[in-house]
């Protein structure tokens, strides 16, 4: 038993407030980490803000990494000491999906509860009350019990920023070029939404050999990072005049349109303009996440009469074991620049006022710093 400080909300649509909570031990099958750096990501934003209901308190934060301080019965004790990134879905390995290797879509997953493998929380206020940690890891915290399967050793020389990243942003965006879509060398990508996550379908996209990268937002600071990472081509998106972003999305890619569309925003509008830039034979790849019940539209007929495909990615197709250590080493040596997407470090205090800036559109990725 230890005390920790970490972020919480009462329940979603609230603010967080930072509380010294109680961590239980870690059972069988957990993992005690010490958290060295978590990532403020839009689906934490979604959770504070009440566009998807989550049930509370709980602590917040889903993309984060950090050192393993002690393993519970049947977890291998080589890990202590080990730096690690932290998968936000982790699998159960037993069920459908998870046997056919798709993990990302595991119907048995901690996660789902926000809590450990018995559907029990290591995490206490001082009253007795139980608090859940989001997505079974609630990164937003000095420590954390997790599922050991939601821990994944990092190489040596990865800072803990980039670890973190890759638990959640990276692994979205890049897998979701890589991995779901099959991007291959040669394609033209136009991706619609530069916050961590688009940026990282930048960088997954010219980690593919994409021919052309049209990098398109609102925001005209991000376009210029999304060229740092490997864009080719910008459109200044205009959101009350979509037609004009997808005839200049089109007119960007040449030959009638992008080979492949990424939508990273999560908006009913942008993800019909990611299907309207298609050519014919073109894919529409949507990564954002909107809020509960909102539905998205598109014309049937020329979608189908010209054979393009929409494809949902959920976690960019992650298998955490194997695909966080390949981004990682992909870092090392240099093919993603994953350090670049870092554009604030804040102690957890400050969350509320990143909330603010990401909210704003203002931010690429901001990062929780926990104090050693
Ligand atoms: P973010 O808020 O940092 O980035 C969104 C970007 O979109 C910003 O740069 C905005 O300026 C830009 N933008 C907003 N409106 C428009 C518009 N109309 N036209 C063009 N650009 C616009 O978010 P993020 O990168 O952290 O996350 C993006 C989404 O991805 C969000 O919905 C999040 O919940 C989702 C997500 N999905 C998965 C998954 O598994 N599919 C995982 C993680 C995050
Ligand atoms: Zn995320």
């Amino acid at each position: 038993m230890r005390e920790i400080r970490a972020a919480v909300i009462p329940s979603s649509g609230h603010p967080t407030v930072i509380e010294t909570l109680r961590l239980a031990d870690p059972g069988p099958g957990e993992v005690l980490v010490r958290m060295t750096s978590s990532g403020v990501c839009h689906s934490d934003l979604h959770v504070r803000d009440g566009h998807w209901v989550r049930p509370g308190p709980i602590v917040m934060g889903h993309e984060g990494a950090g050192a393993v301080e002690a393993v519970g019965l049947g977890v291998d004790p080589e890990l202590v000491g080990h730096a690690v990134a932290l998968s936000w879905y982790a699998p159960c390995l037993v069920c459908r999906e998870c046997q056919r290797g798709r993990q990302w879509l595991c119907s048995g997953s901690p996660a789902l509860q926000h809590a450990q493998l018995d559907g029990t929380t290591r995490l206490t206020r001082a009253d007795g009350t139980p608090v859940l940690a989001y997505l079974s890891i609630g990164t937003m915290a000095s420590y954390q019990v997790v599922p050991a399967t939601a821990v994944v050793p990092m190489p040596d020389g990865v800072p803990a920023e980039v670890a973190a990243l890759i638990g959640c942003g990276v692994s979205t965006g890049v897998g979701a070029v890589v991995k779901t879509a099959e991007v291959p060398f040669g394609a033209t990508v136009a991706v619609i939404g530069l916050g961590g996550v688009g940026l990282s379908c930048v960088m997954g996209a010219a980690l593919a050999g994409a021919s052309k990268i049209i990098a398109v937002d609102v925001n005209r600071a991000k376009i210029d990072l999304a060229g740092e990472l490997g864009a080719t081509n910008w459109v200044l998106a205009e959101p009350d005049e979509p037609g004009k972003t997808i005839a200049a999305i089109r007119a960007s890619a040449g030959d009638g349109g992008p080979d492949f569309v990424f939508e990273a925003i999560g908006n009913p509008s942008t993800i019909a303009q990611a299907v309207g830039a298609l050519p014919p034979g073109g894919t529409a790849v949507l990564v954002g996440l909107t809020k509960y019940g909102q539905q998205a539209s598109f014309e049937a007929f020329p979608f189908v009469d010209g054979g393009r495909r929409i494809l949902g990615s959920n976690y960019g197709s992650a298998v955490a074991a194997i695909d966080f250590p390949r981004y990682a080493e992909a870092y090392l040596a240099g093919r993603l620049p994953i350090d670049k997407l870092i554009d604030r470090r804040l102690d957890l205090t400050e969350l509320e006022d990143a909330f603010d800036r990401l909210r704003a559109g203002q931010a690429a990725r901001q990062m929780v710093m926990h104090p050693g």
